[in-house]
């Protein structure tokens, strides 16, 4: 089929794009050793499905062949779990930022086989503009289709993608036939992001507003192959929210109906919402129609299946993120209705979804998961015992740090029981306790607003830490509190860790 041909049956309406089709195999021939890769993907969606595949087996043979190659594997967060998996399982990557949830790839990290940088999700475009990162040799970015003038209409995610495009020697398009033609028009990409001193104001002072365009602007001449696909975005797993999670959001809700009473949310909309990702996010928004709320908007960089009831029921009246991470019956309920959907949704490239200017500008109530907050409500949420990654910081950071309101969920304990979420001290502190107001357990609901130091660890114990638990953090406090020269946080700083080190020797922080 010649260029022409093409793009009269397919969804590249470009001559001079389409001339340049080509097999996923030729195209991860471009890629070299050493090079850094830029991908599209964020979470569940918009993960090139069909080069990264290629390049682990082209890798797999080289080092077969006694050749070293690794890439530097540059994300907007997690990618799909296969995506990575088959990078990591041939020992592909060298460095990788910033955001990854594979196990496979978690553990060469922890193993200190793969470099591992972990920054805040709003961070990466400009630091990748400054070079923090050197050169970036390949962008691969899957698009939905590519226009007759060449532009791009993006896919199920935005996350880095108008900077990869920007930034790297040479580009490979992914065009995926099977993201719905319809979703274009839903997506905002902003040209206008400028780096210090010449940064101007982002004009978004409501959720549903649109500073950018469409598509995404692409130099042809960069683009060394395009290939086609029809593959669907691997499904974000969800289960049905149990009693734990049911629980948080009950104290959440709650929490918002004080608040309103108290005049400090609007009664009807709240103000936007940022939660994370994964089952309690989930079911705490699955949970806020009992609260009758109307025209809610959602400020934030993933959207889930429970984001989409809302819509639907209009007690959302838009969302705007930057991927669309959703379950099977998520992905099939936005396709059959993408037309309806459109209108109520709008994604931006991730340095906008989650711009501190705007998170504070918005006055956006965040709510994202933890592994552990200690009792002054400093808040783990990366390294388990201080040292092993889970996943990264994501975007938790970019929202708590500047949100209206900033909380943390989580259940009370980890492993059945065995662990305590809440200690003396956190191992590692990804959120100080000045960037921490509200702590969430299935326990109940601890608001630190105003709370000196010995006032919060007595509030954090009594209303978040599981009852097996609260009698020897109160002993710890005690003495902590008990001492000559105590100080303004008491501590005991022989032994705050010790909390963590009698899970180790013992098995169970409770024994
Ligand atoms: O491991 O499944 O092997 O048992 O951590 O814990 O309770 O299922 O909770 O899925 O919400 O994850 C902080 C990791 C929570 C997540 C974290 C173990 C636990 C389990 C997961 P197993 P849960 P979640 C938007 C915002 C940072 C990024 C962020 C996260 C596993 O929320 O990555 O917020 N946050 N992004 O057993 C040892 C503890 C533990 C523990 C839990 N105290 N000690 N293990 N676990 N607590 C999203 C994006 O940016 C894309």
């Amino acid at each position: 089929m010649d260029a022409k041909e093409r793009t009269a049956v397919s969804r590249i309406k470009s001559t001079a794009l389409a001339a340049k089709v080509t097999s996923a195999t030729d195209a991860a021939a471009v890629i070299r050793p050493g090079d850094t890769v830029a991908i599209s993907g964020f979470a569940s969606a918009g993960t090139p499905k069909a080069v990264i595949p290629a390049l682990a087996k082209r890798i797999h043979e080289v080092r077969g062949q006694g050749a070293n190659f690794t890439i530097n594997l540059l994300t907007g967060a997690s990618v799909s779990s296969e995506t990575e998996r088959a990078l990591a399982e041939v020992d592909g990557i060298a460095l990788r930022m910033p955001y990854q949830s594979e196990p496979t790839a978690r553990r060469k990290i922890n193993e200190g086989r793969m470099d591992y940088v972990d920054i805040h999700l709003s961070h990466v475009a400009q630091q990748v503009w400054e070079g923090y990162y050197g050169n970036v040799d390949v962008a691969i970015v899957e698009v939905a289709g590519i226009t007759e003038t060449g532009d791009l209409i993006p896919a199920a995610s935005i996350g880095n993608n108008k900077t990869w495009l920007d930034v790297a020697d040479r580009i490979i398009l992914e065009v995926n036939s099977w993201v719905p033609s319809a979703m274009e028009g839903m997506h905002d990409v902003y040209y206008g992001t400028a780096l210090p001193p010449n940064r101007t104001p982002l004009n978004i002072t409501h959720v549903a507003d649109r500073i950018g365009q469409p598509t995404f602007r692409v130099d042809p001449a960069k683009v060394v192959a395009v290939v086609e696909t029809n593959v669907a975005d691997s499904a974000s797993t969800l289960t049905d929210p149990d009693d734990v999670s049911l629980a948080i959001a009950g104290h959440v809700l709650d929490f918002f109906e004080h608040e309103v009473k108290a005049g400090r949310l609007p009664a009807d909309t709240l103000l936007p919402l940022q939660a994370g990702i994964g089952n309690v996010a989930n079911a705490v928004l699955g949970g806020l129609d009992r609260g009758g709320y109307r025209n809610m908007t959602c400020y934030s960089e993933v959207i889930q299946d429970s984001m989409l009831r809302l819509i639907k029921d209009g007690a959302v009246a838009h969302a705007s993120a930057t991927s669309l991470a959703l379950s099977e019956k998520g992905l099939a309920e936005l396709t059959d209705n993408i037309d309806f959907y459109r209108e109520h949704i709008t994604l931006r490239p991730q340095e906008i979804s989650n711009h501190p200017e705007l998170v504070r500008r918005l006055g956006i109530i965040a709510m994202n998961g933890m592994l552990e907050a200690d009792i002054y409500g400093n808040v783990n949420s990366t390294h388990v015992m201080g040292t092993k990654i889970m996943n990264g910081i994501g975007g938790s950071g970019d929202f708590a740090r500047n949100g209206y309101l900033s909380m943390f969920l989580s259940p009370s304990t980890a492993k059945g029981g065995a662990i305590s979420s809440i200690v003396p001290m956190v191992p590692h502190v990804d959120h100080t306790e000045h960037d921490v107001q509200v702590l969430v357990t299935e326990q109940g609901l601890a608001d630190l607003r105003g709370l000196s130091p010995r006032k919060r660890s007595r509030v954090i114990v009594d209303r978040c830490a599981h009852p097996d638990y609260q009698g020897l953090l109160h002993d710890y406090i005690a003495r902590a509190q008990d001492q000559p020269n105590v100080g303004h946080t008491p501590h005991l700083l022989g032994e705050a860790f010790s909390f963590h080190e009698r899970f180790t020797t013992t098995g169970s922080m409770a024994r």
